[in-house]
């Protein structure tokens, strides 16, 4: 019993790990589905169990892929949230656990949208704008902007190894954008085309740092020699609070397979591939950080992290559950 996991949880972690689900906010949203299947699937009748349970599930669900802040963040969340429940039967603490998930998932796409809110009135009319990879936070920005009738026209870097620019283009343009996509190692060539950047995060730290998908720091880089304005969006819950308490926040390093294939690493033995897929963008390249929450510098990270999660960083990170805030939803 105790090492029983739901077949529909492990295809979730295994969705996750293989990158079928991808993105920090959709991991952070099957992350949180992949708990409340587990509490609804839990076959013993002691509550105790399903304690033990849950934490072991907790577990196996963040180390899906272990360099996501939004995962943990959101097992987080939803763990504090049974715990803080004081469930007194197995009924309740099921329950407890699928509100909790539920609550998370729709904070989370409520926060997407108003990100794109907030982050449109950043745009003004006639903007041209660059982004990398294939954040959803930052594809709602740029939708919402083109909706104002602000932007119409969109570089999309293709973001080797694994080509989530295509993902965004197909999204920029079902959202009825000229899009162009553009070759990686083209970002210094098409900046002086384009007067704003929008890109995602993966984590944020304590000290406005944003770690994204590998290639970031770069078009932060050219953006900044271009004196064109860097703009980050990101959901509150991929603050890293270990981040505070002076934690470096982990770089994925993925397979060589991503980049070569199997015959020609065997034809090459002496060569070593290495494939880190995040790097680190210092806040002094980046304008603002676009949260549910406000626009902030990056320099004002901290404060985003002492209000979600206080001022004693303990094992439970998260001590109120979100509140949504419908005035700025703009609907
Ligand atoms: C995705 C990536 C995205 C952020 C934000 O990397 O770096 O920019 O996760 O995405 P990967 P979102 O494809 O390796 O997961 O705004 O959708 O949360």
């Amino acid at each position: 019993m105790s090492e029983y996991v739901p077949e529909d949880v492990r295809k979730i972690w295994l969705d996750i790990k293989e990158m079928r689900i991808r993105g920090a906010g959709r991991i952070a949203r099957a992350g949180a589905r992949a708990l409340a299947i587990a509490a609804e699937e839990f076959k013993g009748k002691d509550l105790e169990d399903f304690m033990t349970y849950m934490e072991r599930i907790a577990e196996f669900v963040r180390s899906a892929r272990p360099t996501a802040v939004s995962l943990p963040n959101a097992v987080a969340y939803i763990m504090n949230r049974l715990k803080r429940s004081r469930a007194a039967s197995l009924e309740e603490a099921v329950r407890a656990v699928v509100n909790a998930a539920e609550e998370f998932i729709e904070y989370s796409l409520n926060a997407v949208k108003i990100i794109g809110e907030l982050g449109a009135k950043r745009l003004e009319n006639g903007d041209v704008v660059m982004t990398h990879c294939h954040s959803t936070a930052a594809v709602s920005v740029i939708a919402t902007a083109h909706n104002q009738g602000k932007v119409h026209k969109v570089y999309v870097k293709e973001t080797r190894p694994k080509m989530q620019g295509l993902i965004t283009a197909r999204a920029l343009a079902d959202a009825g954008l000229d899009v162009i996509l553009i070759p990686d190692s083209s970002v210094r060539y098409f900046m002086k085309k384009v007067n704003k950047v929008v890109v995602g995060a993966d984590t944020i730290a304590a000290n406005g740092a944003v770690i994204n998908k590998i290639g970031t720091s770069l078009v932060a880089l050219a953006a900044k020699e271009a004196r064109v304005r860097m703009y980050v969006a990101s959901e509150t819950y991929k603050f890293s609070p270990q981040t505070v308490i002076g934690e470096l926040v982990p770089i994925e390093v993925r397979s060589p397979l991503e980049i070569v294939t199997e015959e020609w690493l065997n034809r090459n033995p002496e060569v070593k591939v290495y494939n880190p897929v995040f790097d680190v963008t210092p806040p002094e390249y980046i304008d603002a950080i676009i949260t549910e929450k406000g626009v902030i510098p990056p320099q004002a990270a901290i404060l985003i992290l002492l209000e979600e999660y206080g001022l004693t960083l303990t094992e439970s990170f998260i001590k109120e559950p979100y509140e949504l805030r419908e005035s700025e939803l703009g609907e």
